[in-house]
């Protein structure tokens, strides 16, 4: 109760930030997207991550006014940088409740009219696995009313849910995020080798891209490439930096 009040202050006052990771091609390197991670820069308390405040929003309505945010920013920034010819995929975290609620394709049209110069093309939504699960015909129809705007869809985290094929399966995603604890183990075992492997080629049976996260090593980031995964993202390829702090990796790595 007492964390939910600060949250709608820290909305007022805007204390939260988005961070930004760098997403790689795995075959030529570049930097081709990111993805936004909030932050609350709290006054006593210092920069806390997601996990130690989104949950607690998530049980509340001011998840739905924490998304529109992100949302209204994420593409603000993309606005910005397509602008200074700095083009790239954006990546957005969605909530539950930001799906749930009935406006979220209306605010998100309004959200794309703000940011003329960045292709809408170039916004990919990111959607957990036990969100979908809530209602598939659900989901299915709200992911392609945004699709007909232009946005994408990955489906993030996968591999941990309870119905990940059926999801890859129905849910009319264009991407998959193969989740870490797949990716962080691989360089000792060869089964998570051969499940990674199997899970780009049935993605790619689909038509679906790959981007692998977790990626915290070299060793690893070479096995993905020859597995063809298109993209990577982890700790070993770039950490999750503030946007001025973006722009200046993105000139370096294209
Ligand atoms: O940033 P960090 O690596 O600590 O993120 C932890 C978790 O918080 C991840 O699961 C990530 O998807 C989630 N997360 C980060 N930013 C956002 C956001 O803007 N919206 C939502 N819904 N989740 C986010
Ligand atoms: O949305 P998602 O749940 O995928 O959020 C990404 C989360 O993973 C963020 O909390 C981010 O800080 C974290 N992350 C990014 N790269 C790595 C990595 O290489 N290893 C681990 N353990 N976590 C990572
Ligand atoms: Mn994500
Ligand atoms: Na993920």
């Amino acid at each position: 109760q007492h964390l939910r009040g600060e949250l709608e202050r820290a909305l007022s006052k805007q204390e939260f930030v988005l961070y930004w990771q760098p997403i790689i091609d795995m075959q030529s390197g570049l930097c081709v997207a990111a993805e936004a991670l909030i932050r609350w820069q709290h006054p006593e308390r210092g920069l806390l991550l997601p996990d130690s405040f989104l949950d607690v929003a998530e049980n509340s309505t001011v998840m739905q006014r924490i998304g529109a945010w992100v949302i209204h920013n994420a593409c603000q920034h993309g606005e910005a940088w397509a602008k200074q010819g700095i083009l790239l995929d954006i990546q957005i975290n969605l909530a539950a409740r930001q799906v749930e609620n009935h406006r979220f394709c209306d605010d998100l049209r309004r959200a794309l009219a703000s940011c003329p110069a960045l292709p809408t093309e170039r916004i990919c939504l990111e959607l957990v696995e036990r969100i979908a699960l809530r209602d598939i015909a659900k989901t299915t129809r709200l992911i392609s009313d945004c699709q007909s705007l232009g946005v994408r869809f990955a489906l993030d985290d996968f591999g941990t849910g309870p119905a990940a094929l059926q999801y890859l399966l129905e849910l009319g995603c264009n991407q998959i995020k193969i989740d870490h604890s797949f990716v962080i183990p691989m360089t000792g075992s060869q089964r998570h080798q051969r499940m990674i492997q199997a899970m780009i080629q049935m993605a790619h049976a689909l038509g679906v891209t790959v981007t692998a996260e977790g990626i915290e090593n070299m060793e690893s980031a070479e096995l993905l490439r020859q597995m063809r995964a298109d993209r990577g993202q982890g700790y070993g390829i770039a950490m999750p930096m503030p946007a001025s702090d973006f722009a200046t990796y993105w000139l370096q790595h294209t």
